[in-house]
């Protein structure tokens, strides 16, 4: 029988790349566990939480007020041509719920995430979800699969504190592609009675930005010029093989260079203490704050362990997020970047942060402005 997911993905792929399409198709991409016992939830609270399009965050308790809870989140998966910088860079995206990096979802340990993810009839690829907060079944993967037109619903229980990416991985090489297309994000779980400093005093933040770093493989035609495409099906050839070259064009924060920077600055206030969570699904990075430091800094993003102390720049390792906390000191524009320093300057990963306030002389004075001298 030829099932839909046949159908859409046979028009769009089998002339471009038939063996992407037997590899996902396969069948040990799913997985059948109807033969499990059953658990009853039923006397669990449950509460529905509308997400937010990064950097921000919807709005969350730090310290939990009650027990666990079943948390109610949907994604709708979209694919759509993105712009990533005004130099004519267009990505054919796909994103978790339109945005990239995808929306960043935030419970307490011992708390449930129920996931309803929806792929509307409009778009060609079948997706999933790989939640590496989650355990068993490819973190979820091998039980989301979805065809264009399908939704599923997914729950599972968050046991282990921490930022965690979570990221599309439908099989054989759409995984990288997927991936570096924008469908990534992060699952913050928090300790039920907050976050804690090294020495295990509590502590809060007063705002929250999440930060996902992507890179982008977007050809380019004998002029240079980058290349764009009817769909994300005709950009697939071209961009598989730039992708396996491993050269990015762009490495960017939240979905295209200047994201985040110039008018659409983060903004906070001298003393204010931000905690800024960092992603990236595919490859290393290590963001730094020019002018700023990591007060307190879980480079590997996982709550159990001590925060690392007044970090200079940190490692966030591909495949994973991180998270930083920060009490603004000075006023003034502050530089977040991936300290590679081509990446941030000529390929995009930079973020601007404008913090208002009064400038301490204390910190830091300009004795003497520069003037010119006589050597
Ligand atoms: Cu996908």
């Amino acid at each position: 029988m030829i099932t839909r997911r046949t159908a859409l993905m046979g028009a769009a792929f089998v002339a471009a790349s038939p063996a992407v399409v037997t590899r996902a198709l396969a069948s040990d991409e799913t997985m059948d566990t109807s033969g499990a016992a059953a658990v009853d939830l039923s006397s669990l609270p449950r509460r529905k939480v509308e997400l937010v399009p990064p950097p921000f965050v919807h709005e969350h308790e730090q310290v939990a007020s009650t027990g666990p809870s079943i948390v109610e989140f949907e994604m709708e998966i979209i694919e759509r041509e993105m712009e990533v910088d005004d130099d004519g860079g267009y990505l054919q995206g796909m994103t978790f719920n339109g945005s990239i990096p995808g929306p960043l979802m935030v419970v307490h340990e011992g708390d449930y995430v129920e996931l309803t993810l929806k792929n509307p009839a409009s778009n060609l690829m079948p997706h999933n979800i790989d939640f590496h907060a989650a355990t068993g079944a490819l973190g979820g993967g091998a039980l989301t699969l979805v065809n264009p037109g399908e939704m599923t619903v997914l729950r599972f229980k968050a046991t282990r504190p921490g930022t965690f990416v979570y990221h599309c991985a439908p099989g054989g090489p759409m995984i990288p592609w997927h991936v570096v297309s924008g469908m990534a994000g992060t699952i913050m779980i928090l300790p039920r009675d907050g976050l804690k400093t090294d020495t295990g005093a509590p502590i809060k933040y007063d705002r929250v930005w999440y930060i996902g770093e992507a890179e982008f493989y977007i050809p380019r035609d004998e002029n240079g010029d980058f290349k764009r495409y009817a769909d994300v099906g005709e950009s697939y050839p071209e961009t598989e093989e730039l992708m396996n070259g491993l050269i990015p064009t762009h490495v960017v924060f939240n979905g295209r260079k200047g994201a985040l920077t110039g008018d659409n600055a983060l903004t906070a206030k001298v003393g204010e203490r931000v905690l800024i969570v960092h992603s990236q699904a595919n490859r290393d990075t290590r963001p730094h704050l020019i002018g700023g430091h990591g007060d307190y800094v879980w480079e590997s993003g996982k709550f159990n362990n001590p925060p690392e102390r007044d970090l200079e720049t940190w490692f966030i390792r591909g495949g994973s997020a991180g998270a930083a906390l920060y009490s603004f000191l000075q006023p003034g524009l502050y530089a977040y970047v991936n300290h590679n320093l081509i990446e941030a300057v000529n390929l995009g990963a930079t973020a601007h942060v404008l913090v208002e306030g009064d400038w301490d002389n204390d910190l830091m004075e300009q004795v003497t402005a520069p003037v010119e001298y006589s050597s």
